[in-house]
């Protein structure tokens, strides 16, 4: 039975190091663009949305299977975070502004650290 508990509490240690790796981003919203999605995004990773143009958004994210995440209303000067659910190419579109139309690439959890 101690053979099963340490098994257990060894697969926790190697889950918490995966969490470990998520890395965090942060999009600024200016009036009515956003910031161009930089860097590399990996399922996994926060990704926050940090309004500071004078008025309200309602962001969501597009997954490459149609499945939306809906970030609500967000007033100026707030912040709202999701995290990424599905590889491949995304997007981000504002239900207010059908302007802000921003696309990117979601990539996979990274192999090579696990
Ligand atoms: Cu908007």
């Amino acid at each position: 039975m101690a053979i099963f508990r340490s098994l257990g509490v060894a697969l926790l240690s190697v889950l918490a190091v995966c969490a470990a790796h998520a890395e965090e981003h942060t999009i600024v919203i200016h009036h009515m663009e956003i910031q161009s999605v930089g860097g590399t995004m990996r399922v996994g990773d926060v990704v926050t949305f940090d309004n500071q143009s004078d008025m309200a958004h309602n962001l969501y994210i597009t997954y490459p299977d149609g499945t939306v995440d809906n970030l609500d209303t967000q007033i100026p000067g707030t912040q709202k975070s999701l995290t990424l659910r599905q590889a491949g190419p995304a997007t981000i579109k504002c239900w207010i502004h059908p302007i802000i139309n921003a696309q990117f690439e979601i990539l996979p959890t990274e192999p090579s650290k696990h």
